[in-house]
């Protein structure tokens, strides 16, 4: 049972504390919606280790895992539901790849994702990369709409 209508796909979008703080969050998700994607669910939280483990499971072992746990905890973060017609990959088409110097002008990370010499790159925004990985991602960080 979902509170998320079945005949329709959805992906899990972080906005992460980097862009939180700089104040992205509205611009990030105008871009969602003006692709024409609808905001199914929308939250503000601290995440929290058992989140990210679970989240990151398929990182958690690697070198940067630390690293990347402190970033994604270091301020509040906005987890979204965002839904439409091959949602899962138009929404990574908008994010860019993954480092922010190589992500093409135009996508969220190409236009605001920040390198540091060292440490975790500040790469804005997480979203799922099929629609198992969104299924799975939807029910750690909104365990109420799929109970
Ligand atoms: P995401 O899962 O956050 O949407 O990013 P992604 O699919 O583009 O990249 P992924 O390989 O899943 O990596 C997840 C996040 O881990 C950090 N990372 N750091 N230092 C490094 O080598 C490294 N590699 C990845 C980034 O924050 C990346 O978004
Ligand atoms: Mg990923």
């Amino acid at each position: 049972r979902s509170a998320l209508d079945p005949n329709t796909e959805h992906t899990l979008i972080l906005i992460k504390p980097d862009a939180y703080r700089r104040g992205l969050v509205g611009e990030i998700l105008a871009r969602c919606e003006r692709k024409g994607y609808v905001i199914s669910a929308l939250s503000v939280v601290e995440a929290t280790p058992d989140q990210l483990e679970a989240h990151y499971a398929e990182h958690v072992a690697k070198h940067f895992y630390a690293d990347l746990a402190r970033y994604m905890m270091s301020s509040p973060l906005v987890a979204a539901v965002i839904t439409g017609e091959q949602v899962v990959a138009g929404v990574r088409c908008l994010t860019g790849g993954t480092q922010p110097t190589q992500a093409d002008p135009g996508t969220i990370r190409g236009d605001y994702g920040r390198d540091w010499g060292s440490g975790t790159v500040e790469n804005v925004i997480h979203a799922s990369d099929s629609p198992a990985s969104a299924e799975r991602e939807i029910a750690i960080w909104f365990p109420e709409l799929v109970r």
